[in-house]
Protein backbone atom coordinates (compact mmCIF):
# COMPACT_ATOMS: atom_id res chain seq x y z
CA UNK A 1 0.00 0.00 0.00
CA UNK A 2 1.15 3.14 -0.81
CA UNK A 3 2.00 5.90 1.61
CA UNK A 4 -1.01 8.36 1.65
CA UNK A 5 0.95 11.65 0.50
CA UNK A 6 2.97 9.63 -2.13
CA UNK A 7 -0.31 8.63 -3.54
CA UNK A 8 -1.89 12.17 -3.58
CA UNK A 9 1.09 13.39 -4.73
CA UNK A 10 1.27 10.68 -7.57
CA UNK A 11 -2.16 10.19 -8.34
CA UNK A 12 -4.23 13.50 -8.01
CA UNK A 13 -4.48 17.50 -8.77
CA UNK A 14 -3.73 18.65 -5.45
CA UNK A 15 -4.65 22.00 -6.89
CA UNK A 16 -8.04 20.73 -6.94
CA UNK A 17 -8.10 19.78 -3.54
CA UNK A 18 -9.87 19.17 -0.81
CA UNK A 19 -12.31 17.78 -2.74
CA UNK A 20 -16.41 18.82 -1.84
CA UNK A 21 -17.80 16.06 -1.20
CA UNK A 22 -19.85 16.09 1.76
CA UNK A 23 -18.16 15.02 5.15
CA UNK A 24 -18.80 11.05 5.52
CA UNK A 25 -19.54 10.66 2.11
CA UNK A 26 -18.36 6.92 0.66
CA UNK A 27 -17.08 8.20 -2.75
CA UNK A 28 -13.42 9.27 -1.65
CA UNK A 29 -12.63 5.88 -0.65
CA UNK A 30 -13.49 4.31 -3.99
CA UNK A 31 -11.72 7.02 -5.61
CA UNK A 32 -8.89 6.48 -3.56
CA UNK A 33 -9.27 2.53 -4.24
CA UNK A 34 -8.53 3.14 -8.04
CA UNK A 35 -5.49 5.40 -7.30
CA UNK A 36 -4.27 2.64 -5.26
CA UNK A 37 -4.97 0.15 -7.82
CA UNK A 38 -3.22 1.71 -10.63
CA UNK A 39 -0.43 2.73 -8.16
CA UNK A 40 -0.21 -1.29 -7.46
CA UNK A 41 0.02 -2.32 -11.50
CA UNK A 42 2.31 0.14 -11.66
CA UNK A 43 0.48 1.91 -15.42
CA UNK A 44 1.68 4.55 -16.53
CA UNK A 45 0.01 7.31 -15.96
CA UNK A 46 0.39 8.71 -19.34
CA UNK A 47 -2.02 5.31 -20.64
CA UNK A 48 -4.57 6.11 -18.29
CA UNK A 49 -7.93 7.51 -19.12
CA UNK A 50 -10.74 8.00 -16.73
CA UNK A 51 -13.82 9.61 -18.03
CA UNK A 52 -17.01 10.34 -15.36
CA UNK A 53 -20.68 11.50 -16.51
CA UNK A 54 -21.69 14.02 -14.07
CA UNK A 55 -23.08 13.30 -10.49
CA UNK A 56 -21.22 13.49 -7.42
CA UNK A 57 -19.26 10.09 -8.15
CA UNK A 58 -18.08 11.82 -11.53
CA UNK A 59 -16.38 14.32 -9.73
CA UNK A 60 -13.34 11.82 -9.30
CA UNK A 61 -11.70 12.56 -12.59
CA UNK A 62 -11.40 16.33 -11.89
CA UNK A 63 -9.43 14.88 -8.44
CA UNK A 64 -7.37 12.45 -10.39
CA UNK A 65 -4.39 13.47 -12.26
CA UNK A 66 -4.58 11.34 -15.49
CA UNK A 67 -5.99 11.87 -18.47
CA UNK A 68 -9.44 12.80 -17.51
CA UNK A 69 -12.90 13.83 -19.34
CA UNK A 70 -16.04 14.66 -17.65
CA UNK A 71 -18.76 14.12 -20.34
CA UNK A 72 -22.16 14.76 -20.02
CA UNK A 73 -25.06 12.70 -17.79
CA UNK A 74 -24.91 8.91 -18.42
CA UNK A 75 -22.79 8.91 -21.60
CA UNK A 76 -19.49 8.16 -20.18
CA UNK A 77 -19.46 4.71 -21.63
CA UNK A 78 -20.20 6.44 -25.20
CA UNK A 79 -17.17 8.73 -24.86
CA UNK A 80 -15.05 6.07 -23.47
CA UNK A 81 -15.68 3.69 -26.33
CA UNK A 82 -14.49 6.60 -28.68
CA UNK A 83 -11.25 7.20 -26.65
CA UNK A 84 -10.57 3.28 -26.21
CA UNK A 85 -11.67 2.30 -29.85
CA UNK A 86 -9.31 5.59 -31.12
CA UNK A 87 -6.46 4.34 -29.23
CA UNK A 88 -6.56 0.73 -28.07
CA UNK A 89 -3.38 1.26 -26.19
CA UNK A 90 -4.85 3.47 -23.35
CA UNK A 91 -6.62 1.76 -20.01
CA UNK A 92 -9.77 3.62 -20.31
CA UNK A 93 -11.86 3.77 -16.82
CA UNK A 94 -15.12 5.08 -16.59
CA UNK A 95 -16.52 6.14 -13.08
CA UNK A 96 -19.85 6.18 -12.82
CA UNK A 97 -23.01 6.72 -10.00
CA UNK A 98 -25.79 4.05 -10.30
CA UNK A 99 -28.13 6.86 -11.80
CA UNK A 100 -25.48 7.49 -14.53
CA UNK A 101 -24.73 4.02 -15.34
CA UNK A 102 -28.28 2.01 -14.98
CA UNK A 103 -30.67 5.15 -15.43
CA UNK A 104 -29.86 7.69 -18.31
CA UNK A 105 -26.78 5.47 -19.35
CA UNK A 106 -28.62 2.32 -18.68
CA UNK A 107 -28.52 1.73 -22.49
CA UNK A 108 -24.85 2.31 -23.07
CA UNK A 109 -23.88 -0.26 -19.90
CA UNK A 110 -25.47 -3.03 -21.82
CA UNK A 111 -24.14 -2.79 -24.87
CA UNK A 112 -20.79 -1.82 -23.84
CA UNK A 113 -20.62 -5.07 -21.59
CA UNK A 114 -22.35 -6.82 -24.53
CA UNK A 115 -19.74 -6.19 -26.78
CA UNK A 116 -17.25 -7.01 -24.23
CA UNK A 117 -14.96 -3.87 -24.68
CA UNK A 118 -12.05 -3.20 -23.12
CA UNK A 119 -12.89 -0.71 -20.72
CA UNK A 120 -13.06 -0.60 -16.67
CA UNK A 121 -16.64 0.70 -15.16
CA UNK A 122 -16.88 1.32 -11.76
CA UNK A 123 -20.06 2.05 -10.61
CA UNK A 124 -20.16 4.37 -7.41
CA UNK A 125 -23.65 3.48 -6.01
CA UNK A 126 -25.14 5.26 -2.83
CA UNK A 127 -28.83 4.17 -3.51
CA UNK A 128 -29.99 7.64 -4.71
CA UNK A 129 -29.11 10.61 -7.00
CA UNK A 130 -27.07 12.19 -4.80
CA UNK A 131 -25.73 15.79 -6.76
CA UNK A 132 -29.06 16.41 -7.73
CA UNK A 133 -30.63 16.01 -4.24
CA UNK A 134 -31.83 13.06 -3.53
CA UNK A 135 -34.00 11.69 -6.01
CA UNK A 136 -34.87 7.80 -6.38
CA UNK A 137 -32.67 6.02 -8.61
CA UNK A 138 -32.66 2.36 -10.22
CA UNK A 139 -31.14 0.76 -6.90
CA UNK A 140 -33.11 2.83 -4.13
CA UNK A 141 -34.53 -0.08 -2.34
CA UNK A 142 -38.45 -0.90 -2.55
CA UNK A 143 -40.52 1.22 -0.47
CA UNK A 144 -37.15 3.69 0.69
CA UNK A 145 -38.19 7.59 0.32
CA UNK A 146 -36.25 9.88 -2.21
CA UNK A 147 -37.49 13.00 -3.20
CA UNK A 148 -39.07 11.66 -5.76
CA UNK A 149 -40.44 8.89 -4.02
CA UNK A 150 -41.90 11.04 -0.72
CA UNK A 151 -44.31 7.30 0.28
CA UNK A 152 -41.52 5.22 -0.55
CA UNK A 153 -40.51 4.05 -3.71
CA UNK A 154 -42.42 1.45 -5.68
CA UNK A 155 -40.46 0.24 -8.31
CA UNK A 156 -38.31 -3.37 -7.64
CA UNK A 157 -34.20 -2.28 -8.25
CA UNK A 158 -31.70 -3.23 -10.60
CA UNK A 159 -28.87 -5.94 -9.09
CA UNK A 160 -26.51 -4.06 -10.98
CA UNK A 161 -23.97 -6.89 -10.99
CA UNK A 162 -26.01 -9.16 -12.35
CA UNK A 163 -27.35 -6.55 -14.89
CA UNK A 164 -23.65 -6.77 -15.89
CA UNK A 165 -23.26 -10.43 -16.21
CA UNK A 166 -26.71 -10.85 -17.85
CA UNK A 167 -25.25 -8.58 -20.35
CA UNK A 168 -22.02 -9.96 -21.11
CA UNK A 169 -19.09 -8.28 -19.10
CA UNK A 170 -16.63 -10.72 -18.53
CA UNK A 171 -15.05 -9.39 -15.15
CA UNK A 172 -17.74 -8.45 -12.67
CA UNK A 173 -17.41 -7.92 -9.00
CA UNK A 174 -19.28 -5.97 -5.94
CA UNK A 175 -17.31 -4.26 -2.75
CA UNK A 176 -18.14 -1.51 -0.26
CA UNK A 177 -16.02 1.17 0.91
CA UNK A 178 -16.35 -0.52 4.42
CA UNK A 179 -14.53 -3.26 2.68
CA UNK A 180 -12.11 -0.64 0.89
CA UNK A 181 -8.98 -3.12 0.94
CA UNK A 182 -10.92 -5.84 -0.55
CA UNK A 183 -12.61 -3.46 -3.03
CA UNK A 184 -9.31 -2.19 -4.16
CA UNK A 185 -8.84 -5.67 -5.00
CA UNK A 186 -11.31 -6.18 -6.86
CA UNK A 187 -10.18 -2.99 -9.32
CA UNK A 188 -6.93 -4.29 -9.65
CA UNK A 189 -8.55 -7.31 -10.90
CA UNK A 190 -10.99 -5.32 -13.45
CA UNK A 191 -8.13 -3.33 -14.89
CA UNK A 192 -6.15 -6.81 -15.60
CA UNK A 193 -9.09 -8.22 -17.22
CA UNK A 194 -9.36 -7.85 -21.15
CA UNK A 195 -12.54 -6.62 -22.11
CA UNK A 196 -15.79 -4.97 -20.00
CA UNK A 197 -15.33 -5.19 -16.75
CA UNK A 198 -17.53 -3.70 -13.91
CA UNK A 199 -16.93 -3.03 -10.27
CA UNK A 200 -19.69 -2.03 -8.15
CA UNK A 201 -18.39 0.14 -5.15
CA UNK A 202 -21.64 0.47 -2.60
CA UNK A 203 -21.34 3.36 -1.32
CA UNK A 204 -22.58 5.63 1.69
CA UNK A 205 -24.61 9.23 1.49
CA UNK A 206 -25.47 10.17 4.41
CA UNK A 207 -26.90 13.61 3.15
CA UNK A 208 -29.24 12.23 1.50
CA UNK A 209 -30.06 8.19 1.27
CA UNK A 210 -29.12 8.09 4.74
CA UNK A 211 -30.83 11.01 6.12
CA UNK A 212 -34.18 10.66 4.38
CA UNK A 213 -33.97 6.74 5.46
CA UNK A 214 -33.19 7.47 8.83
CA UNK A 215 -30.01 5.34 8.54
CA UNK A 216 -27.68 7.87 10.93
CA UNK A 217 -24.49 9.17 10.44
CA UNK A 218 -21.71 8.31 8.52
CA UNK A 219 -20.09 5.97 10.97
CA UNK A 220 -23.83 4.34 11.71
CA UNK A 221 -23.85 3.45 7.93
CA UNK A 222 -20.88 2.40 7.61
CA UNK A 223 -21.57 -0.18 10.37
CA UNK A 224 -25.10 -1.22 8.75
CA UNK A 225 -22.72 -2.14 5.64
CA UNK A 226 -20.23 -4.01 7.68
CA UNK A 227 -23.46 -5.91 9.16
CA UNK A 228 -25.52 -6.17 6.08
CA UNK A 229 -23.03 -7.47 3.50
CA UNK A 230 -21.68 -11.16 3.19
CA UNK A 231 -18.68 -12.26 1.02
CA UNK A 232 -19.63 -14.88 -1.32
CA UNK A 233 -17.18 -17.47 -0.02
CA UNK A 234 -18.43 -16.97 3.10
CA UNK A 235 -22.47 -16.98 1.53
CA UNK A 236 -21.96 -20.34 -0.35
CA UNK A 237 -20.94 -22.46 3.00
CA UNK A 238 -24.60 -21.03 4.82
CA UNK A 239 -28.01 -22.38 4.55
CA UNK A 240 -30.34 -19.75 2.92
CA UNK A 241 -32.00 -18.18 5.95
CA UNK A 242 -28.81 -16.73 7.22
CA UNK A 243 -28.32 -15.09 3.81
CA UNK A 244 -31.53 -13.71 3.62
CA UNK A 245 -31.69 -9.66 3.45
CA UNK A 246 -27.73 -9.71 3.01
CA UNK A 247 -25.89 -8.15 0.55
CA UNK A 248 -23.36 -10.37 -1.25
CA UNK A 249 -19.90 -9.34 -2.19
CA UNK A 250 -17.21 -10.27 -4.14
CA UNK A 251 -16.16 -11.74 -7.35
CA UNK A 252 -18.74 -12.87 -9.57
CA UNK A 253 -17.44 -13.07 -13.46
CA UNK A 254 -14.12 -13.55 -14.29
CA UNK A 255 -13.51 -14.78 -17.63
CA UNK A 256 -11.87 -15.07 -21.24
CA UNK A 257 -13.47 -14.34 -24.04
CA UNK A 258 -12.84 -11.83 -27.69
CA UNK A 259 -12.50 -8.56 -27.18
CA UNK A 260 -14.01 -6.28 -29.13
CA UNK A 261 -11.24 -3.31 -30.30
CA UNK A 262 -9.13 -6.69 -31.13
CA UNK A 263 -11.90 -7.97 -32.87
CA UNK A 264 -12.60 -4.91 -35.06
CA UNK A 265 -9.01 -4.08 -35.85
CA UNK A 266 -8.77 -7.46 -37.14
CA UNK A 267 -11.14 -6.14 -39.86
CA UNK A 268 -9.75 -2.88 -40.32
CA UNK A 269 -6.05 -4.61 -40.67
CA UNK A 270 -8.05 -7.32 -43.23
CA UNK A 271 -9.21 -4.41 -45.48
CA UNK A 272 -6.75 -2.27 -45.21
CA UNK A 273 -3.23 -4.21 -45.25
CA UNK A 274 -4.82 -7.26 -47.12
CA UNK A 275 -4.43 -9.87 -44.54
C1 LIG B 1 -29.26 14.98 -19.55
C2 LIG B 1 -29.24 15.29 -18.07
N1 LIG B 1 -30.28 14.90 -17.30
C3 LIG B 1 -30.26 15.16 -15.98
C4 LIG B 1 -29.21 15.85 -15.42
C5 LIG B 1 -29.25 16.17 -13.97
N2 LIG B 1 -28.39 15.30 -13.17
C6 LIG B 1 -27.11 15.60 -12.90
S1 LIG B 1 -26.38 14.46 -11.90
C7 LIG B 1 -27.82 13.56 -11.84
C8 LIG B 1 -27.95 12.30 -11.01
C9 LIG B 1 -26.70 11.84 -10.38
O1 LIG B 1 -26.97 10.67 -9.67
P1 LIG B 1 -26.00 9.43 -9.71
O2 LIG B 1 -25.60 9.12 -11.10
O3 LIG B 1 -26.64 8.30 -8.96
O4 LIG B 1 -24.67 9.96 -8.99
P2 LIG B 1 -24.40 10.54 -7.53
O5 LIG B 1 -24.55 12.03 -7.65
O6 LIG B 1 -25.37 9.92 -6.61
O7 LIG B 1 -22.98 10.13 -7.24
C10 LIG B 1 -28.83 14.13 -12.60
C11 LIG B 1 -30.21 13.61 -12.73
C12 LIG B 1 -28.14 16.23 -16.25
N3 LIG B 1 -27.05 16.85 -15.77
N4 LIG B 1 -28.18 15.95 -17.57
S1 LIG C 1 -24.75 14.47 -1.71
FE1 LIG C 1 -24.27 12.40 -1.02
S2 LIG C 1 -23.09 11.44 -2.71
FE2 LIG C 1 -23.09 13.69 -3.00
S3 LIG C 1 -21.19 14.42 -1.99
FE3 LIG C 1 -22.86 14.59 -0.49
S4 LIG C 1 -22.80 12.64 0.64
FE4 LIG C 1 -21.63 12.34 -1.25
Amino acid sequence: MAVASKLLENNFRMNRLPHIWCPGCGHGIIMRGIAEAIENLGYDKQKVCIISGIGCSSRAPGYMDFNTLHTTHGRALAFATGVKLANPDLKVIVVSGDGDATAIGGNHLIHAARRNIDITTIVFNNNIYGMTGGQYSPTTPHNDLGTTAPYGNVDNVFDICRLAEGAGATYVARGTVYHAKQLEKNIESALENKGFSLVEGVSICPTYYGRKNRKGDAAEMMINLKETTLDKKVAAKLPAEKKEGKLIIGEFVNKAQPEFCEEYHKIVDKFTKGD
